[in-house]
């Protein structure tokens, strides 16, 4: 516990005194506002797992199922709030000089907590998107009809979420290495690191210099490359940071 208090007063200082702080989160972050995670025990819907239902093919095979899915996470999403973490989060980017917020969240936690100067690498699970003519929209219907059509030109609606296979949207990518490769310091909070190209934005902040601080409840494919890794919950660390 001593040791861990002094890794947790490191981390602060770093933090306090750095120039550029950017942070990277995933689905831990969420986990302490009862939203499932992807690769834990309850990463299952029905039989399936994620990598079974985010690609495109599947929406192709069977774009009602992929439809019931996330109408089933919307309706859980929309019960669940933001946690000391997501505001911790919030408060540090009013007072860094210099901050920038990574996600690989579709949930819109991060902005019900407020957090503004920040990257959605892989969506954002309340807007669609239509097949047909492109129009993205917000909705946040609960539930949506299942095979919602586009108001403008009657195709198919789909969520506005980056797929396995898909590429991720160019000037968000862009931006995600622009603010890693420019920090000082990084935290890492919630993700195993396991899905490409956001496992990438940690070696490469590293590669230019940046401190880098992990936050999980468990060790991860970063672990051994970070400078400080804190075990526990995110909601319990993240605000013992600032
Ligand atoms: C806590 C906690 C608590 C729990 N407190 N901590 C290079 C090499 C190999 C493969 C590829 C590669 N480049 C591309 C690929 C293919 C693929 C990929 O990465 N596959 C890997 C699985 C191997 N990537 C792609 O397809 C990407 N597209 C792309 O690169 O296009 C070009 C291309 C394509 C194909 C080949 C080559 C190039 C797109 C990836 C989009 C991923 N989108 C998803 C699904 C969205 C669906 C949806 O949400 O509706 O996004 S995947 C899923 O994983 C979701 C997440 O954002 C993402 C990351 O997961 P995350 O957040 O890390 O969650 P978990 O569950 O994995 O981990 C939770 C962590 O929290 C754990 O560590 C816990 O310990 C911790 N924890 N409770 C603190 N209370
Ligand atoms: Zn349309």
């Amino acid at each position: 516990m001593i040791f861990f208090n002094h890794q947790v007063q490191e981390a602060r200082s770093r933090i306090a005194s750095a120039r550029a702080v950017t942070v990277l989160t995933g689905a831990g972050i969420s986990a302490d506002s009862g939203v499932p995670t992807f690769r834990g025990a309850d990463g299952f819907w029905r039989n399936f797992r994620a990598e079974e239902l985010a690609t495109p093919e599947a929406f192709e095979r069977n774009p009602r199922l992929v439809w019931e899915w996330y109408n089933w996470r919307r309706e859980t999403l929309a019960t669940k709030k933001p946690n000391d973490a997501h505001y911790a989060l919030a408060r540090l980017e009013g007072r860094a000089q210099d901050f920038h917020l990574i996600t690989q969240n579709v949930d819109g936690l991060h902005r019900l907590a407020g957090s503004r100067r920040m990257s959605e690498l892989h969506g954002d699970i309340w807007k669609v998107r239509c097949t047909n003519c492109h129009h993205i929209a917000d909705n946040r219907d609960v539930p949506l009809a299942l095979l919602p059509h586009c108001h403008t030109c009657g195709g198919l609606l789909r969520p506005h979420i980056v797929w396995f296979g898909e590429s991720l949207d160019e000037q968000v990518l862009a931006n995600s290495f622009q603010a890693v490769e420019s920090c000082d310091v990084m935290v890492i909070v919630g993700t195993s690191g396991l899905v490409y190209p956001a496992a990438m934005l940690m070696p490469s902040a590293k590669d230019h210099g940046a401190f880098v601080i992990e936050v999980n409840l468990d060790s991860t494919a970063y672990s051994p490359d970070v400078a400080l890794s804190l075990h526990g919950r995110a909601k319990d660390i993240v605000p013992l940071l600032l």
